[in-house]
């Protein structure tokens, strides 16, 4: 009896340490792995034609809608402090108010194709759409609950207008979907306590699986699911559950991409498995965050989604706190592209389905910045090979370099860095207009690796930020190679 208790207290310990391992990111490399039931599918990144295809996005737009859109953050003349979609949580906002707004709902201003073409003109690769908020309110007729736009004035499905216009424009849709549901009765967070709460809680399974077949059923175009809600220690202690409900969805739909969120391993962990493998196919957690660098997205895919008000996805009518400028959402898109990943900016529609002005600023000039430097940003990946400098981020297409410069340096030099025996440049132009800059050799720094000036247009100052393409000789430790990509 004694042995079984040491034995078992060393497995518990064991599991311990390697859970504490694998979540502060344990080396991949030559580690005993613990066989998983409800683990990774498969670790490392997926390699087929549709992970591919959303590698390549680099920018994407999530819309944030559903009856929150009324109220807008304010509720009797008071301002909501939290998230405008949040609204429901406050204690100053009556809940049975809250779950009559949807009588209120008639965006007689939606049109779904003016949303796709403002989505498209601004460059993005692909939407992410919230069919269903916490609040449980459905944007497609739903055959398993009334809380559906189809008992609104308005009636129409949300949803598959949104699927459709934005598929004509050429815009892949990922359905975002709250498996957390405060309307529904049988939502729990903690795990079932007793035979009463165990019923509603299989009822509330069967609810969502029932929900999630019907939306691949709807809509067979989309490409993905966006997961939310997925935290409460409910949901959590559901692996086998939603393990097989992934590949159920995953069988139905060849190619579905469904991030990090949707569950967890056997032992609770999100995110991470046991074994430091991620679960699913791209990285979630970057919410309004982006990583300091590479090494901490450990190989895997990964999108980054960002308010432009600090915090807040649906519409508040007043921007209380700080609202991000075009230029630094731009720069973001090139940070998290110099990091391989994809930048998801966000937006709000009011209760009418109209985008405020700003929001619709913010599209516009972020879609001008694209018409032109697009061709950095789309599939393009992280630059190897060459530092990063002061003046802002590079990514890479093949032998393509491209600088993406935020600082315009006050000596109009933009300075290279090379590791030794790897890149010299070969022809340098602005993406804009195409003028060629000159390029000077700079010799080589205390560490041995190649540097270059390149000199932009003398006395030009850009307006914004503009982005270098560089034509990158592989010079294979060869001295000469420079002076001859000069010919
Ligand atoms: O609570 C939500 C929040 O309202 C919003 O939907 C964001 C979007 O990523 N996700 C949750 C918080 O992680």
């Amino acid at each position: 009896m004694k042995t079984r208790i040491v034995t078992v207290c060393m497995a518990l310990f064991m599991a311990m340490s390697w859970n504490a391992w694998a979540q502060t990111g344990g080396s991949p490399k030559g580690r005993v792995t613990i066989p998983l039931k409800h683990g990774s599918d498969h670790p490392g990144k997926r390699t087929d034609a549709d992970m591919e295809r959303w590698r390549g996005y680099g920018l994407g737009q999530f819309i944030h809608w559903g009856v929150y859109a009324i109220p807008g953050g304010e509720w009797n003349g008071k301002t909501y402090n939290g998230a405008a979609e949040w609204i429901r949580a406050w204690r100053e906002f009556p809940r049975e108010e809250y779950d009559n707004l949807y009588k209120q709902f008639n965006p007689t201003g939606f049109d779904a194709k003016a949303w796709a073409r403002m989505a498209k003109k601004m460059g993005a690769g692909y939407l992410i759409f919230t069919t269903k908020h916490h609040d449980g309110f459905c944007l497609w007729p739903s055959r398993y609950t009334d809380y559906t736009v189809a008992h609104t004035p308005y009636q129409k499905d949300i949803v598959g207008q949104v699927v459709d216009a934005y598929t004509a424009e050429g815009i892949d849709v990922y359905l975002y979907f709250s498996i957390m549901d405060w309307n529904q009765g049988g939502w729990l967070y903690q795990p079932p306590k007793n035979e009463e709460e165990k019923a509603r809680w299989e009822g509330f399974k069967q609810f969502t699986r029932n929900q999630l077949l019907e939306l691949l059923e709807n809509y067979p175009q989309i490409k993905g699911f966006w997961f939310d809600g997925t935290w409460d220690a409910s949901w959590v202690g559901e692996a086998e559950f939603a393990h097989e409900l992934e590949q159920e969805l995953r069988a139905l739909h060849p190619g579905l991409i469904i991030g990090s969120r949707f569950r967890a391993d056997e032992y609770g962990n999100r995110r991470y498995d046991l074994n430091g493998d991620l679960i699913g196919d791209y990285d979630q957690t970057w919410e309004r965050d982006i990583p300091t660098d590479i090494g901490q997205l450990r190989g895997n895919d990964w999108d980054c989604c960002m308010t432009i008000p600090e915090n807040g996805w649906g519409y508040a009518k007043t921007w209380t706190t700080y609202a991000k400028t075009p230029y630094e959402l731009l720069s973001m898109l090139s940070e998290c592209n110099s990091l391989g990943g994809n930048l998801v900016i966000n937006f709000g529609p009011d209760g009418n389905g109209h985008f405020r002005v700003e929001e619709q600023q913010i599209a516009a000039e972020i879609g001008r910045w694209m018409d032109v430097n697009g061709e950095a940003i789309r599939d393009a990946e992280p630059a190897a090979g060459v530092h990063k400098q002061g003046w802002g981020f590079m990514t890479q297409k093949g032998n393509r370099l491209f600088l993406h410069v935020y600082n315009q340096p006050l000596n109009n030099v933009l300075r290279l860095v090379f590791d030794k025996k790897t890149y010299v440049p070969g022809r340098v132009k602005l993406l804009d207009g195409g003028t060629a800059l000159k390029v000077e050799d700079a010799g080589r720094n205390k560490q041995n690796a190649r540097l270059f000036n390149l000199y932009l247009p003398e006395g030009k100052t850009f307006a914004g930020p503009f982005v270098v393409e560089v034509e990158l000789i592989d010079n294979n430790g060869d001295q000469d190679a420079y002076q001859q990509a000069k010919v």
